[in-house]
């Protein structure tokens, strides 16, 4: 089981407004390699086949809206425990919530548009590595 691997995406709220580069730069900072990056705009489909375990959620349609609105920069991501240590790093779901100085408290705007993705398991890292990217464009 791969354990030093986690997957972001900087959601729609963020890459609008310009965010991107100050996000990358502090996960950068934050200790954090890139092993593969891409700038996606998702189409309804595939933002509701990646959020497939939410489709029982009441948030689900808005989800997959907001999700595809326009487009995301998927990273996926290596550093020691990089699951727990990278959801620590971004903050609470909610950014009202989130700890101050975490991306989601500094560029989130609501639960739904809190500015980025952090996978929840290592199986689910690795099934959203493997959604966004081929093996060959992985450079661990
Ligand atoms: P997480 O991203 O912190 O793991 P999850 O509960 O897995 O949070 O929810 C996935 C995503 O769904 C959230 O990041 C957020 O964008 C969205 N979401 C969660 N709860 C709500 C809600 O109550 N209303 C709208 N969107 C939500
Ligand atoms: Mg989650």
């Amino acid at each position: 089981m791969i354990t030093n691997q986690t997957f972001t995406m900087i959601k729609p709220n963020a890459v609008e407004k310009g965010h991107t580069g100050a996000i990358i730069d502090q996960i950068i900072k934050g200790g954090y390699k890139i092993l593969a990056l891409k700038y996606v705009w998702l189409s309804r489909k595939e933002a509701e086949k990646f959020y497939e375990i939410h489709k029982e959620r009441p948030f689900f349609d808005e989800l997959v809206s907001f999700m595809s609105r326009s487009p995301i920069v998927a990273i996926a991501l290596e550093k020691e425990n990089a699951i727990e240590a990278f959801r620590e790093f971004i903050g609470a779901t909610d950014p009202s919530k989130a700890e101050k100085g975490t991306i989601r408290a500094k560029y989130g705007e609501s639960v739904g548009e809190n500015a980025i993705h952090g996978s929840d398991s290592n199986e689910n890292a690795q099934k959203e590595i493997s959604f966004f990217f081929s093996g060959r464009e992985i450079y661990v």
